[in-house]
């Protein structure tokens, strides 16, 4: 545990600091550095008073492959370490004896017949994967550098600029001003951490490497930390193995320091070998890292060749220019976006005490400040050639993440990605739509040996290993419907970028996973239409039992989940149908595939309206006005899905009202960012901003049960990275919308933000839109084509169309008038 060593009434609250640059404070170097805090990105700055005192409020940095949440301590400075291949085991084939497909008929039989229990035993005995679970993500270790005489500090200050994405670290020791900068650059592949002061040769520290060992589950986990000439730790390790395969990862990260002036040298210790920096003027310490991972079929890299090489190119490289291009690039993506509520300044507070003022409507910019981490997030975790963001992102410090900090995909997964298209960050997605790719070559073996079946499909779990079999038990692991949802928004992609090349290279992936429910839907024996079974509606159960109940010897019962022909399942499949067929016409191929979807469309069951006016969840009406729970996945076609709408198909939007209502609005993370999105979908602007409220509310434990912590990250006990980016998704879901065939302008704006403006959004069809409201009235909108589709726009019951020419712009008043 980090030991401070300070004492906390000896922070000192500098007055006249804006919540932004140094105003009163003073740049307390005397370096050289860019002046970063331009009027343009003010608002864009995470700050605190004081250190970390755990992780929930430290800070980010990543490059989408190395990662490190940075503490910000002073006699001690922490940065966790993450690279996002150290996962336990290796590849893997996780399907059991292949004796599922022989029991599928009596499966659906028992589903059928109202056997839940029954069906589910039997799912389990035949269709599981051979280990009920699957390989979990690891942390690297940690960087720790220990500063003597640091303990007690004045004028101390940290922030994150998600504008540069550097976390940036002051304070005064006495008379001398410290300054600490930490990046992960994407340029070059290394986690920067610069040290300077005021005054020359007084920079003294220790550097240590550590690997982590986990003491619940006792793994098998091992890692010398050791040395090389010339001032190089290393740390060199192999994760646990994973019972479900005979190979383990191989890692290894290496730390070098530069300095100016001063003296760097190895201290050997019998078994941990650290740097010793002494009298420096500034220093630079650089980690490279890589494991043995080359993909999901073949761990057998050489991590030593890749951390070397990144090594010693990012330590032959001036500081200035490894900074100059790190922010350049960071700008690159993170600059395509602007929006801000209203041009008050923000209150003169740190962060973590805006909260309050954002709960009483005084500091909107709040929310304008967690979309922009939303997207400095998914820069962060997700670029090409790394991993997709897993359930924690990047940053994961714990031996034993709950979930695994896998990949859940009946929510999670796709909730990652929700702000890719809409927020300006096309270029993040490229890891997932690589991990999807993946997934629908191994899961062919799933649907053969399970259902029979050609193509692919997908449940609600995966891993680095890209394993598809079920895990779990039948309750979550019997839902299959994945590979539908995934191929949506494959879809949506090309829906907003128009890109020919895109879909000509997923349209065999969309058309596989279609192909998939051709062979397995199958005629409900009572209603006579073509349903999913066995399937379920992700984590919950029919029958007006979702909660799990405990009997009197204190063993736990657990509702049936499996079920025939969810909400869900067919509202997925129906637009995969869709999709297909259009797709296909789009390419002018596969006429008789076509003819198929378009003909079995139809005869897929509909969605109703049950007893209570909810929409209803299963088939039968057996929705209980009693269940809370947190998924609320029959409301999938209103949102991701475009089944549902008030415009569209009015009275069941009024049923997914209902529904809503009967869930109720609290809920962890990413449950209420789904909500956001919802409401905003119901244009109901309000009730929107009423879930962004609780979304924004302060959690200051890591076991808190939904809302934001201090260093703005989603609390879903412990913490996952879906409801930040879902949140970001639903905060542009407020102002902008664009899935029936037009750029609806402020679709749900709420009272509670009358002001504000934006620049850069996406709209499906090829548009970029900038936007500004005042008195919660458009004043405005700018319209750039980038495929020279025709545009619709609508506000406020006008309409207007025309058409565009690519790279061309529109401006608009705010009563839709084209203006020169
Ligand atoms: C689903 C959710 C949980 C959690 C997990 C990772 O199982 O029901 O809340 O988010 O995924």
């Amino acid at each position: 545990m980090m030991n401070m060593g300070h004492d906390v009434k000896k922070w000192i609250v500098v007055l006249g600091v804006t919540s932004v640059g140094w105003l009163g404070f003073g740049d307390p170097t005397n370096l050289d550095l860019p002046s970063e805090a331009e009027d343009a990105v003010k608002a864009k700055v995470l700050w605190y008073r004081q250190p970390a005192s755990a992780w929930i409020e430290a800070l980010p940095v990543g490059n989408g492959r190395l990662g490190a949440m940075v503490f910000g301590g002073t006699h001690e400075e922490l940065l966790r370490l993450n690279e996002d291949t150290v996962w336990t085991g290796g590849p893997y084939d996780p399907h059991g004896d292949g004796e599922g497909v022989k029991a599928l008929p009596e499966i659906r039989r028992l589903v059928f017949e109202g056997k839940g229990k029954e069906a589910e035993a039997l799912f389990e005995k035949t269709m599981m994967a051979k280990i009920w679970d699957q390989a979990q993500y690891q942390p690297l270790g940690d960087l720790r550098l220990t500063f003597p005489g640091h303990g007690v500090v004045t004028d101390y200050r940290r922030e994150l600029d998600l504008d540069t994405a550097i976390a940036r670290t002051a304070y005064r020791v006495g008379e001398t001003a410290f300054v600490r900068e930490a990046f992960a650059s994407p340029v070059d592949q290394a986690i920067v951490v610069r040290l300077t002061a005021d005054r020359p040769g007084t920079i003294h520290l220790t550097a240590t490497l550590d690997g982590r060992v986990n003491a619940r589950r006792r793994g098998d986990e091992s890692w010398t930390v050791r040395s090389e000439a010339p001032a190089t730790v290393l740390l060199r390790g192999q994760t646990a193995s994973f019972r479900g395969s005979t190979e383990r990862l191989r890692y290894e990260a290496r730390l070098t320091a530069a300095a100016e002036g001063g003296k760097v040298e190895v201290v050997n210790a019998s078994e941990h070998d650290t740097l010793k920096v002494t009298a420096a003027d500034a220093v630079t310490l650089f980690v490279a890292a890589a494991t043995s991972f080359k993909n999901y079929r073949d761990a057998g890299g050489d991590p030593e060749i890749r951390a070397k090489n990144d090594l010693s190119k990012a330590a032959a490289k001036p500081f200035d220019r490894i900074r100059a291009d790190h922010v350049a690039e960071h700008r690159r993506l993170f600059r395509k976006v602007e929006l801000d509520f209203g041009p008050e300044p923000e209150p003169a507070l740190p962060t973590d005490e805006r909260f309050e003022a954002f709960a009483s409507g005084k500091d909107p910019n709040l929310a304008a400040l967690y979309f922009h981490f939303g997207r400095y997030l998914l820069i962060g975790c997700s670029r090409p050639a790394s991993q997709p963001a897993n359930l924690q992102g990047l940053w994961n410090a714990d031996m034993n993440p709950a979930w695994g900090s896998k990949y859940t995909s009946n929510i999670n997964l796709e909730m990652n990605y929700w702000p890719a298209d809409v927020a300006n960050l096309e270029e993040c997605a490229e890891p997932f739509y690589a991990m999807i790719s993946d997934l629908a070559e191994t899961s062919r073996k799933t649907a053969r040996v399970n259902w029979g079946a050609r193509g692919w499909m997908f449940g609600h779990n995966t891993d680095i290993w890209r394993a598809t079999a079920p895990i779990h038990g039948a309750y979550w692991g019997a839902w299959h419907t994945g590979a539908g949802w995934l191929s949506v928004q494959l879809w949506d992609h090309y829906l907003f970028t128009r890109d020919r090349k895109f879909l000509e290279t997923y349209y065999p992936v969309m058309k596989s996973a279609a192909e998939f429910f051709l062979d397995t839907l199958v005629v409900h024996p009572k209603s006579g239409w073509l349903v999913t079974c066995p399937s379920g509606s992700p984590e919950n159960g029919p029958g007006g039992d979702p909660m799990w109940t405990r009997n009197p010897d204190g063993t736990r019962n657990r509702p049936v989940g499996i079920a025939a022909g969810p909400t869900m399942d067919l509202q997925i499949v129906g637009e995969l149908f869709d999709l297909c067929a259009q797709a296909s016409e789009i390419l002018g191929v596969d006429p008789d595939f076509r003819r198929q979807v378009r003909q079995m469309r139809p005869k897929l069951a509909p969605m109703q309206v049950g007893r209570l006016g909810q929409l209803q969840e299963w088939l039968e009406d057996v929705d209980s006005p009693d269940d809370k729970h947190r998924h609320v996945s029959h409301l999938w076609g209103l949102y991701p899905g475009t089944s549902i709408s008030p415009r569209k198909t009015p009275k069941l939007a009024e049923a997914a009202k209902q529904s809503l209502r009967l869930r109720g609005d609290a809920g962890t993370g990413w449950s209420m960012a789904w909500k956001i999105n919802f409401w905003a979908r119901l244009l109901d602007g309000d009730h929107t901003y009423e879930m962004l409220k609780r979304q924004l509310a302060l959690t200051t434990a890591l076991t808190g049960k939904g809302g934001t912590y201090p260093n703005l990250l989603d609390a879903h006990p412990p913490f996952q990275i879906d409801g930040n980016l879902g949140g970001a998704a639903g905060i542009a879901e407020m102002l902008l919308q664009s899935h029936e065939g037009a750029i609806d302008l402020l679709p749900a704006l709420p009272k509670a933000l009358p002001r504000g403006s934006f620049r850069g959004l996406r709209a499906r069809g090829g548009f970029e839109v900038d936007a500004s409201w005042a008195d919660g009235i458009l004043a405005g909108v700018t319209i750039r084509s980038l495929t020279g589709n025709a545009c619709r726009v609508r506000y406020g019951g006008r309409q207007v169309e025309f058409k565009t020419e690519p790279g061309k712009v529109y401006a608009l008043d705010g009563r839709l008038r084209l203006t020169p």
